[in-house]
């Protein structure tokens, strides 16, 4: 059978995204623990793995990847099981549209700048509310793009979806991140059904097993 490895940990955004992908085409992985902000650092030998000290990195009988987009696609790829993407060249440009879009506008503002600020206590309600506009917009453009089901991109579950889960898991944490989405029904109609994917309730964050 082929080793599949996915180096992180389980409170990680991308981490996760990259196990959503491979819980979809029901594909048996490890997880080795690396956490990135542990007080000794990284293990030096998990810099020849990601050379910038991100996680995830992956690996798949032998072949080394790092880039959780790149790592995704390679699974949907490669793994038998139903395919993550549209058979579309379109389709496929929106799915690539959505999940850097979620990268570059979506993660820092709604994890970093939402979520773990109001975590830390002693929140900057500047910084937030900077933040809860920018995730308006966010949302507006996946509502912008989304079919007619509960998916962000067509009539199926794709890598678009499993990009964006884990930022809305951290996200709907907040007050704030809650009320947004509420005020948004597609996106609430999308979360309802993200949410209860098995693959969901097998990589729960460990703060979403604890409330
Ligand atoms: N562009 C990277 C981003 C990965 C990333 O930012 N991972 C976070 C954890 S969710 C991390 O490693 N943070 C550690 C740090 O910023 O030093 C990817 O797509 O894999």
């Amino acid at each position: 059978m082929a080793d599949t490895t996915v180096y992180g940990y389980r409170r990680s955004v991308y981490v996760r995204i990259v196990r959503l992908a491979l819980e979809e085409k029901a594909a048996s992985y490890r997880l080795v623990e690396i956490d990135p902000f542990a007080p000794g650092g990284l293990p030096a030998a998990y810099l020849e793995r990601h050379p910038f000290g991100r996680i995830p990195a992956f690996e798949h009988d032998g072949f080394r990847l790092y880039e959780t987009g790149a790592i995704t696609r390679y699974i949907d790829d490669v793994f038998p099981g139903p395919a993550l993407r549209p058979g579309d060249a379109k389709g496929r440009a929106r799915v690539d549209q959505i999940m850097s879009l979620l990268d570059n506008h979506a993660y820092r503002t709604m994890v970093w700048d939402v979520f773990v600020e109001r975590a830390r206590g002693g929140a900057d309600e500047t910084r937030i509310a900077a933040a809860m506009a920018r995730a308006d917009t966010c949302m507006r453009a996946l509502e912008d793009h989304a079919g007619d089901g509960p998916w962000l991109v067509g009539s199926g579950l794709s890598l678009a979806d499993l990009h964006a889960a884990p930022i809305f898991a951290y996200f709907r944490r907040t007050g704030d991140g809650a009320a947004l989405i509420a005020r948004h029904p597609r996106i609430a109609a999308w979360w309802a059904a993200t949410d209860a994917r098995p693959s969901m309730a097998a990589t729960r964050f460990p703060v979403e097993e604890t409330a």
